[in-house]
């Protein structure tokens, strides 16, 4: 059975999960460009965000990274290191931690941060030990005054927790950031695989600690997931309700109020899928309930709402004490193939950070890339069409907006009338719905939208759209993400990612907006005001020697007006290219 999402995610032509892969690679080069503006190493692979953090007036940003080349170095994977003091502009630093001790020998995977009383960092890391076993250390900066904090050190009583006899074999990871609760101890989440023979219950477990280094499990986990396998990368965090103060956020996972509702995130390995709920954390029992969200099983994490319906994965959150904001940090991988990967001598970006915040309907998340990256822009293009109709078949060109751009539009529709009558049986896998009425299959209302990295002569082309339904008393509006034509060049992930926008769009005077932020091989769109994600991965042949091009589009019978439109080229982000010394 296929919930909420699919399982037909951009692995297709890559190894089920890159971390199966037991080849190292050390060739580097190729020719193909970096990004423009998205978080990436000078070179090689990177994976999962690694504790992400605001100290001292800096931002950090650790990641997984193999030093030895593009492929993911299981064994020999080191926490990479940037600095940056706007969430644009990096600065690339020694590797944070690497595989050198006992408890760690085989790799240093993901972990997260806590800042202790008295301002010290400290990592909560997986390590794979020298018999290549999972189990939980500790890191502290070793000069907490240092702003760029560049050395670790890892105390030799690590691990501080070892793998746990019910636990499946090495599923067992992904310490969280530490809270506090109501009994004065902390708390962390770590992800595991409860049970024996293969089968387990996903599960996120919940260790306790007076003194941070020696820790003891409660008896239940904070919560479990039916037939999920197993979760990585467990994130919890309080959501300020509409109209509250974001600054009392600042707590790993706010317990300072039994009211205050929090965000439960899992990643699920099977689909590399991330999945949130908005819930009830109970800070006396340490368990967390979600709450009753239409048709998504509080049991099954998999029907659960998904912070990006594109290709991101293994996401990590951190409170941004200079701005009051949650943002969010998470991987997006390559979805060509390990061959091209280790031709071109790197993989793996991080989304533009994001904003995250509880909706005012109080049941999903919004998101939005930080303002930060709006010091990018250089060149506004195409308010010229603002008021354009865009009747069937129109496609106009944002003259001017590239392959680096930030666009915003806003669609109005005349006339609703038209929309097509949605099937319920489409719920629950929109990214199939995408699939088969892509962007050339024309609908009443929509396909509408636009699209990206085109081709002057549009044989390449990614598009970006909406396609809106009639229900009983409302609309349901489906956001489209079509790889189909992204690229003449086969050996990648080309068919269509796919996600619902909920909101009411006669509530919003019958408009939708959409934003894309363009970067030569990344698509991250943002529709509906940020209710609905989807980031692609895209790999044209014309980008290597020609110009791209974004239009805006409509191939639905009824037409539509461009209400708002606010697209801009962006400047290149100094993004780890000049190493910081001295
Ligand atoms: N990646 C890390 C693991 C984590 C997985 C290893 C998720 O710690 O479970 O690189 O992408």
């Amino acid at each position: 059975a296929r919930h909420g999402g699919s399982s037909r995610t951009a692995y297709h032509f890559q190894p089920a999960k890159p971390w199966q892969n037991e080849s190292v690679a050390v060739r580097h080069g190729g020719s193909s460009r970096t990004t423009g503006y998205h978080f990436q190493p000078a070179k090689n692979w990177q994976n999962d965000p690694n504790g992400p953090m605001y100290h001292n007036g800096v931002y950090h940003l650790f990641y997984q990274y193999n030093p030895l080349g593009a492929t993911w170095g299981k064994g020999n994977l080191s926490w990479g290191h940037s600095v940056s003091q706007d969430l644009v502009n990096w600065a690339a630093l020694e590797t944070a931690i690497d595989p050198t001790a006992p408890f760690d020998a085989n790799g240093c995977w993901s972990g997260s941060a806590t800042i202790l009383p008295g301002g010290v960092p400290a990592m909560l890391y997986t390590g794979g030990d020298a018999d290549r076993v999972q189990v939980q250390n500790i890191a502290f900066a070793k000069n907490p005054a240092d702003p760029l904090l560049r050395e670790w050190v890892k105390p030799a009583y690590n691990p501080v927790i070892p793998h746990p006899a019910d636990v499946l074999f090495n599923q067992f990871r992904d310490p969280s950031t530490a809270w506090v609760g109501s009994d004065g101890m902390w708390r962390i989440l770590v992800a595991a695989q409860v049970g024996s023979n293969n089968t387990g219950i996903a599960s996120t477990l919940v260790y306790r600690s007076k003194d941070f280094r020696h820790w003891e499990r409660n008896a239940s986990p904070l919560y479990t997931s039916r037939a999920a396998g197993m979760v990585e990368c467990p994130d919890l965090f309080p959501v300020a309700e509409p109209g509250m103060d974001e600054g009392r956020l600042d707590y790993a996972a706010g317990t300072a109020s039994g009211a205050m509702r929090h965000v439960l995130k899992l990643s699920v390995m099977n689909t590399t899928e991330d999945y949130y709920a908005v819930g009830q954390y109970d800070n006396v029992a340490d368990t967390f309930t979600p709450e009753v969200d239409g048709e998504r099983i509080i049991e099954d994490c998999r029907t659960w709402r998904r912070f990006d319906y594109g290709h991101v994965y293994a996401s990590k959150s951190f409170f941004d004490a200079r701005k009051n904001r949650r943002v969010l940090w998470a991987w997006v991988n390559e979805s060509d193939s390990e061959d091209d990967d280790i031709a071109r001598g790197w993989s793996g970006l991080q989304i533009v950070p994001r904003k995250v915040w509880l909706d005012g309907d109080g049941k999903q998340l919004r998101q939005w890339p930080v303002d930060e990256i709006e010091t990018l822009r250089t060149k506004r293009v195409g308010h010229q069409l603002v008021g354009l109709h865009v009747n069937t078949g129109g496609v106009k060109e944002i003259t001017g907006a590239g392959a680096q751009a930030a666009v915003e539009v806003v669609f109005q529709i005349p006339d609703l009338e038209g929309a097509e009558t949605f099937e319920p049986k489409w719920l629950l896998d929109p990214q199939k719905l995408c699939e088969e009425r892509g962007v050339s299959v024309p609908g009443g209302v929509g396909p509408f939208g636009l699209l990206v990295m085109a081709s002057g002569d549009l044989r390449e082309h990614t598009s970006v759209f909406f396609r809106v339904f009639r229900r009983s008393d409302n609309y349901r509006i489906l956001m489209c993400t079509d790889l189909t034509r992204s690229t003449r060049r086969d050996k990648v992930y080309k068919l269509a990612y796919g996600g619902f926008v909920d909101m009411d769009m006669e509530e919003q005077g019958s408009t939708i907006s959409l934003r894309t932020l363009v970067d030569y091989s990344v698509v991250e769109s943002f529709g509906g005001g940020g209710r609905t994600c989807m980031t692609a991965r895209v790999y044209p042949e014309h980008a290597e020697k020609s110009n791209s091009h974004v239009f805006v589009f409509n191939n639905g019978t009824g037409g539509v007006k461009v209400t708002r439109l606010d697209a801009w080229r962006l400047k290149t982000a100094t993004v780890n290219v000049v190493p910081l010394r001295g």
